[in-house]
């Protein structure tokens, strides 16, 4: 029976991945963690405990006393907050994942830790960007990630500790609201045309990124890690595509449900890390190894958000 420890449960990805986790492993297996105590709130069903990532005996702590089995270590900071303190987010984001494979090692857990579309840049082909290309990150969150998957596959080959990772691109979701990224601008954008028909975006009309609804970003998590250990080949992690589309393209289609929608732009600092990375992602490895398939297209991304949004 697996127990199943989650940082950053009640961050944008973990909200959605912890009742995941609770509808196919039972409540009393899974244990939700956040360095913010009052998100308690948020799992009334399961055990929640307040937990700062970078505290590395901590965690130890709780595996062992807690019989954890597996970690999904979703704690970090994101590309456009990272850049107000650099040192700190590769702090935070370096410190927690090394606590964690630390403890994995130990423990003998399986682990899942998410990378990004953050850690290509300079150097990397944009459109279609294959799975190991040449990449110098923009921003410091794209350093801990790229630095962090070498060290997830330095674990893998020699401590042959079960870590499973993908790069996330810009994730669409209404559960919780993203924390600080360059793709938030996706999410924030239904919000404000539900609540004022109109949005100031900080990117350009014709920034193309890639980008996932939460089902599949949660669904990629699940089946990685539910392959088999013989199928895993790529330790570093692994290229997922889901949808790529520009702003201005997303405003089209939210116009087809709000047609007195209106957008503006203003640039900002973010503009820059947009233009650092890819604008669509090649993920034939993930398919071919663990038979990855993306489900929601822009269409469907639009009229359920628009759906679901309070
Ligand atoms: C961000 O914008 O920083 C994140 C990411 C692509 O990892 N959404």
């Amino acid at each position: 029976m697996e127990k199943i420890l989650i940082t950053g449960a009640a961050g944008q990805l973990g909200v959605e991945l912890t009742n995941a986790l609770i509808s196919k492993y039972g409540a009393n297996n899974i244990l939700a963690s956040d360095i913010n105590a009052k998100s308690a709130e948020k799992f009334q069903s399961i055990k929640f405990i307040p937990l700062d990532a970078t505290d590395t005996k901590r965690i130890a702590e709780i595996v062992a006393s807690e019989h954890i089995t597996q970690i999904y270590h979703l704690a970090a900071i994101l590309s456009a907050k990272g850049e107000d303190n650099p040192l700190f987010t590769w702090e935070l984001n370096m410190k927690s994942l090394l606590g964690v494979l630390e403890a994995a090692k130990n423990y003998n857990l399986k682990v899942f830790w998410p990378s990004s579309i953050a850690v290509f840049g300079k150097d990397t082909p944009r459109e279609n960007t294959p799975q190991n290309p040449p990449a110098i990150p923009s921003t410091v969150y794209g350093i801990s990630k790229q630095a962090g998957e070498q060290w997830c596959n330095y674990y893998a080959e020699k401590f042959n500790v079960d870590i499973r990772s993908v790069r996330y691109p810009g994730l669409i979701s209404y559960s919780a609201p993203p924390g600080g990224g360059t793709t938030d601008y996706a999410v924030e954008i239904f919000y404000e045309a539900k609540e004022k028909n109109e949005y100031n975006c900080f990117l350009k009309a014709d920034t193309r990124l890639p980008m996932m609804y939460m089902p599949d970003a949660v669904r990629a998590a699940i089946e990685l890690m539910s392959a088999p250990a013989s199928r895993i080949k790529t330790r570093t992690s692994y290229n997922v595509a889901g949808v790529s589309f520009t702003p201005d393209e997303l405003t089209k289609e939210l116009k087809g449900h709000l047609p007195e929608f209106k957008i503006s732009y203003t640039p900002d600092f973010r503009q820059k890390i947009a233009d650092s990375w890819p604008t669509s992602i090649n993920d034939q490895v993930a398919k071919t190894e663990w038979e990855w398939t993306p489900k929601y297209n822009l269409a469907r991304i639009t009229e359920d958000m628009l759906k679901n949004i309070k």
